[in-house]
C-alpha cells in the first residue's frame, strides 16, 4: 500500500493523507490562454498560499487513494483552490463538462480524456486506471466561474517497471477502430510560432468513403489535444485547439499554434455515431 510520487520543479503542496493512501501534487496556473503557451511560465513555485507567479489564481491538488497498480481502478480526486487555499466553488462548464482531465503516460505512449464529476466545495472526483507501471501527467482543465480557462499540471506514478518507450510513427495516415484518418496543415512545413490549420480527413475504413456520421463530440466538431514530447511534462507542453464549425463531411479542422521546435503528438477525437475514435500521430515542428 504505497504510493510514488514524482517531485516536481512547479509542485510544492503533497498532501498526505494516512499511512496507507493517497497522496500528491499540485501545481500552479496562470490564467494566460493557455491555447497558445510559448514561454513555459509556468515554473514558478509556490508554497503555501502564496505564489510568486503574479497571474496564477487556481491551485489543484490530486489525491489517490488505496492502492496504485497498473490496469486497476483507482479513484482520483482533485481539489481546486485559490491561492489563498479557498475552494473554489463555483465553476462554469466549457464544452459541456465542467472539467476536462487529460491523462498521458510520460513518454505520450497512453492517453485518456474523461470527466470528473463536481461534488462541490471545489472537490471533484473521477475513478481511472493507468494501463501500466510508469510516471504519469494529467492536465485537469477547467474554469472557475465567471473566469478564464485554466489548466492544472497533475502527476502520478504507478509502481513497477515502465514499458520501453515504442518508436515513434510519423506516418500521417493510420486506422483507428472503423476509421481511416490521415492528417494535414495548411503548412507544408510546420514553424515553431506559426498559425495552422490542422485538419483531419476521416474515412470509413471498409468503404474508403468520407465518414457521414459524424456527431458533435462535447459541442464541437471534434476534440483535438496536442502536448509536446519533453523529458518533463509541464503545462507549458499542452495544447487544447478547437474544431472549426463548417467544414465537409469527413473533414475536421483545427486552428492551433505550436509554440516551439520539437516533436508533438497529438490526439483528435471525434464521435462516430456515439462511439468516440481517438486518432494519434506524431508530428516535427521546425
Ligand atoms: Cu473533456
Amino acid at each position: 500500500m504505497k504510493l510514488l510520487f514524482t517531485a516536481l520543479a512547479i509542485t510544492s503542496t503533497i498532501l498526505l493523507t494516512q499511512g496507507c493512501a493517497s497522496v500528491v501534487q499540485s501545481t500552479d496556473n496562470s490564467k494566460s490562454d493557455h491555447h497558445n503557451h510559448s514561454d513555459g511560465s509556468n515554473n514558478h513555485d509556490h508554497h503555501g498560499g502564496h505564489s510568486e507567479l503574479e497571474s496564477a489564481s487556481t491551485i489543484a491538488k490530486l489525491t489517490l487513494s488505496g492502492k496504485i497498480a497498473a490496469n486497476t481502478p483507482v479513484p482520483l480526486v482533485i481539489d481546486v483552490k485559490d491561492k489563498n487555499g479557498q475552494a473554489i466553488a463555483y465553476f462554469d462548464k466549457f464544452q459541456e463538462q465542467l472539467m476536462h482531465l487529460i491523462i498521458v503516460g510520460d513518454n505520450l505512449d497512453t492517453f485518456n480524456h474523461i470527466h470528473p464529476t463536481y461534488k462541490g466545495n471545489g472537490r471533484f472526483e473521477v475513478q481511472t486506471s493507468f494501463p501500466h507501471p510508469g510516471n504519469y501527467t494529467l492536465f485537469s482543465d477547467y474554469k472557475p466561474a465567471g473566469k478564464a480557462e485554466e489548466v492544472s499540471l497533475l502527476k502520478a506514478q504507478v509502481p513497477g517497471e515502465a514499458p520501453n518507450t515504442p518508436k515513434i510513427d510519423f506516418s500521417s495516415t493510420n486506422t483507428f477502430g472503423n476509421t481511416l484518418a490521415n492528417l494535414k496543415f495548411s503548412q507544408p512545413t510546420l514553424k515553431a510560432g506559426q498559425e495552422v490549420n490542422v485538419i483531419f480527413n476521416l474515412q470509413d475504413a471498409a468503404t474508403k468513403q468520407p465518414i457521414k456520421d459524424l456527431q458533435p463530440y462535447l459541442g464541437e466538431r471534434g476534440h483535438l489535444v496536442i502536448i509536446k514530447r519533453t523529458k518533463s511534462l509541464t503545462r507549458a507542453d499542452y495544447i487544447h485547439a478547437h474544431a472549426l464549425k463548417d467544414t465537409p463531411d469527413g473533414e475536421v479542422n483545427f486552428i492551433t499554434n505550436f509554440p516551439q521546435r520539437g516533436d508533438y503528438k497529438l490526439w483528435g477525437q471525434f464521435n462516430r455515431n456515439g462511439k468516440i475514435i481517438t486518432a494519434e500521430f506524431w508530428v516535427t515542428v521546425q
